[in-house]
């Protein structure tokens, strides 16, 4: 029995001498996407079985920081990665004191761009510098970047054609994926961690392409005053109360935003999640949008029932 190099899955009888999956081809060539049905669980389980000192890499896009089982690792590089999707003039070492405020334990944090060869000579001394044996883990949320980022060390430092399959829907690993670089060092794929309260997990598949960032964010900047409301494309409605407040919203370019001094009745049909924010703070649709409020603010926020808003110490 084999396993698919694409995504880690055992291949069936019929697929056999394969070296892809039939769902892996599929995603390759057509970009079509099959669901498969394993849950949450199954892929904890997956990570359960590191070894407790093995080096592992946490992955998390800097769209939505998520790190929510970071702590279950004793010896974690954090690695912050799309950083080219954040605007340019945005300093790595603001990004790095800012999560060093989190209560966690790290050997190190490094930002990083895959899709633009960013600092990865870095993150490699790191990995050579703290790995513990041979097994390097890379680990995270379902598309933050992980398969992308191990098909990057592969063809840059190891010179293999060998490539896992990333898209831009959720959970394309499947299974752990073990890739021996040399003698000293394998780095092993797992599956993404599900995060169903995050927005790509609420919508229709088809408006991933929409809402995933491709290139540097604009932020658009909006003065606000007294009531109103923010429109995100038919998809969500954020109504404010406030003074004299400035807003910046963080959200792929392509994206439809209208503002009104009053109230919009969109939407009404969805049910709300109330946020009351101090100063300088932001809130955080994971995967949709992050948006920097620079005084208090009361919001209501129509959004599909199981996705959870955040709120936060500005980020940026
Ligand atoms: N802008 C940008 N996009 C990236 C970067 N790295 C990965 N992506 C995109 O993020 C999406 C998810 O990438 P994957 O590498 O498949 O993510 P993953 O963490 O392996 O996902 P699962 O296998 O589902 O857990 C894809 O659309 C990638 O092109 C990056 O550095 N910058
Ligand atoms: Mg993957």
């Amino acid at each position: 029995m084999s396993k698919c190099i694409g995504c880690g899955i055992e291949i069936k009888d019929k697929d056999e001498n394969k070296e892809i999956c039939n769902r892996c081809f599929r995603l390759k060539n057509y970009g079509e996407y099959k669901v498969v049905a394993k849950d949450n669980q199954e892929f904890l389980t997956i990570l359960d079985d590191i070894e407790k000192d093995a080096l592992v890499l946490y992955v998390t896009s800097l769209f939505n920081l998520n790190i929510d089982y970071i702590n279950k690792f004793k010896n974690v590089i954090l690695v912050l990665t799309k950083k080219d999707i954040l605007p340019k003039s945005i300093k790595d070492e603001k990004l790095i004191n800012y999560v060093k405020n989190f209560n966690i334990n790290v050997l190190d944090v490094e930002v990083i761009s895959s899709l633009k060869n960013y600092n990865l000579d870095s993150l490699m001394n790191k990995i050579n510098k703290y790995k513990t044996n041979n097994n390097v883990y890379v680990v995270g949320n379902t598309n933050s970047g992980k398969s992308t980022l191990v098909n990057k060390i592969i063809k840059n430092y190891y010179n293999s054609n060998l490539n896992i399959t990333t898209s831009l829907y959720p959970s394309t690993t499947l299974d752990k994926i073990i890739i021996k670089l040399n003698d000293d060092l394998n780095i092993i794929d797992t599956p993404g961690i599900v995060d169903y309260h995050s927005f790509i997990h609420n919508i229709d598949l088809s408006l991933l392409k929409k809402i995933t960032p491709k290139k540097e964010i604009k932020p658009r900047v909006y003065q606000i005053n007294n009531k109103g409301s923010i429109l995100i494309d038919d998809l969500v409605r954020i109504d404010y109360e406030t003074t004299d407040n400035s807003m910046v919203i963080y959200i792929a370019n392509n994206i439809k935003i209208s503002i009104a001094g009053k109230q919009n009745d969109k939407l009404r049909e969805l049910n709300y999640q109330e946020l009351k924010l101090d100063k300088n703070m932001d809130i955080v649709i994971p995967d949709l949008c992050f948006i920097k409020f620079k005084n208090e603010v009361n919001l209501k926020i129509y959004i599909k029932d199981n996705v959870i808003v955040k709120k936060r110490a500005n980020l940026i």
